[in-house]
């Protein structure tokens, strides 16, 4: 009883010397001055930009994954299709579409939903995402089977773990922007992904249908660039005023 008082007293003084360490810090002259805050957004005076990603000429065919090296994915996949191409009536979809130039010297905290890049039917679901730096995303087996996430980026730190057990998760972070990140599974060839890491919020990736939404963009004036795994990239000027929805579009040629 003795003791645990004793260990009661050490608590408080050790919580009062950090408070008053960390009120004291705040006074010290000496102190670096922070960095200048960046001027505060007002969602009031946001614009938006949309549109649509065309492919000019055919749709190459789906590419059909052989599974076959793994039973369970031969057994339960119920979708085999690569997700390169996708698309349709001339509209090209997984393509990652972003704010590139433009927010330069702004801060956009990064989103504290956990986003998640599924392993299911041993294929990437979302085949193309995006994140921001900072946020925290989920890697999930949903698969009765091993896979082996490997992640090789260019920018940010290499990782490679594997996931044997149905229903393991882990989660990770990325420091740094990074258009984009490659994902592939080491034990499954087929298996790729790939996810664009930016230092704010303005992104989408296209559906089938091509289309894409970036809303509540501070009023100025962007580079906007679509980039398909495949295909490349392709950059367009955009000026975004307050109230407005700019439309932009982009068109790729098909191999
Ligand atoms: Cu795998």
């Amino acid at each position: 009883m003795q003791q645990r008082n004793l260990w009661t007293v050490f608590s408080m003084l050790v919580l009062a010397s950090a408070v008053a360490c960390g009120g004291g810090s705040d006074s010290s002259s000496d102190a670096p001055a922070a960095a200048p805050a960046a001027p505060a957004f007002d969602p009031a005076t946001a614009g938006n930009v949309s549109g649509m990603v065309m492919l000019n000429g055919e749709l190459p065919a789906a590419e059909d994954l052989m599974m076959n090296s793994d039973p369970v994915c031969a057994m339960s996949a119920t979708d085999t299709q690569s997700g390169t191409f996708v698309g349709s009536d001339g509209h090209l979809g997984n393509v990652f579409v972003y704010v590139k130039e433009g927010l330069e010297g702004q801060r956009f905290p990064a989103a504290t939903g956990t986003v998640e890049l599924n392993q299911q039917g041993c294929r990437y679901t979302p085949h193309v995402m995006g994140i921001q730096v900072g946020q925290t995303f989920e890697i999930v087996n949903s698969d009765p089977t091993l896979h082996n996430i490997h992640a090789t980026p260019a920018a940010n730190d290499e990782f490679n773990m594997g996931q044997p057990i149905q229903g393991m998760r882990f989660e990770r972070t990325f420091d740094s922007v990074e258009v984009m990140v490659p994902f592939k599974c080491d034990v499954h060839g087929w298996m790729n992904a790939y996810i664009g890491v930016l230092d704010h919020p303005y992104f989408a990736v296209t559906a089938a249908d091509g289309m894409f939404d970036i809303s509540t963009l501070p009023p100025g004036d962007y580079v906007i660039e679509a980039w398909h795994e495949a295909l490349g990239t392709q950059t367009q000027n955009v000026s975004v005023a307050t109230g407005q929805t700019a439309e932009v579009s982009f068109s790729f040629t098909a191999p």
